[in-house]
């Protein structure tokens, strides 16, 4: 059974205010809208339909939290780079989310979902500018590997690894929600992240 099996609904906050206290170690996970995040989550929960599956993607500024089995939570952001949110809500959200990645101190690491057809957008620099700072780890999924043939999946992901060399403790592995490729390999990543903040605990 995986860690994410079971992940239960626990709370939204929509600002810093309802975020709840600081706690059990939290992976938050992110990406650009139609990243497959939802996908990705709900491949790693090995079930179809998970209540984080948004049928508003983008749209809903809030982040979503969700109790792991093993004590650990999985912190759901909504997909950014969505054109239709308002300039206004967007100068907010990002406060939010900037300051929620940049102080949460139960926050252990950040899981970023991306399409292995077009990594690393400038908007994914900035959340990994966001992040790098905090000496977290993040681990980046390549999202619908199922979509390149096995050739250009590996060139990508080799590429990626080499761009990554400008954002520290920052790793990369080719994903398919569709295939289950992957899962296993990310399971470890984040599995890992979880022990290691269990063994040495916040405070
Ligand atoms: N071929 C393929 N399509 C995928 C995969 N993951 C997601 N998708 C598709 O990509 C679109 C966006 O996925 P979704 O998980 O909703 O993205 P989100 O907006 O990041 O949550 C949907 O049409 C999915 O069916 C994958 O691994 N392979
Ligand atoms: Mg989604």
């Amino acid at each position: 059974m995986s860690i994410f099996s079971n992940a239960n609904y626990l709370h939204t906050a929509a600002n810093l205010e309802q975020l709840p206290p600081e706690g059990p170690p939290e992976i938050a996970f992110a990406g650009r809208s139609n990243a497959g995040k939802s996908s990705a989550i709900n491949a790693l929960a090995g079930r179809r339909r998970l209540a984080f599956f948004s049928k508003t993607p983008g749209r809903t500024q809030q982040i979503n939290f969700f109790a792991l089995k093993d004590g650990g939570l999985l912190t759901d952001l909504p997909g950014y780079g969505y054109a239709k949110v308002p300039m206004s809500i967007r100068g907010q959200w990002e406060g939010f989310l900037s300051e929620y990645l940049q102080t949460r101190q139960s926050l252990i690491g950040l899981a970023l979902m991306m399409d292995a057809r077009h990594p690393l957008t400038e908007l994914d620099w900035r959340m990994l500018n966001w992040f790098v700072p905090t000496g977290k780890p993040i681990h980046i999924l390549l999202t619908k590997s199922d979509k390149l043939s096995h050739g250009v999946a590996k060139t990508t992901l080799a590429n990626v690894r080499r761009e990554l060399s400008r954002a520290p403790h920052t790793t990369a592995q080719l994903f398919s929600s569709t295939t289950g490729t992957g899962i296993e390999e990310a399971e470890k990543v984040f599995g890992e992240w979880l022990k290691k903040a269990r063994e040495t605990p916040v405070g």
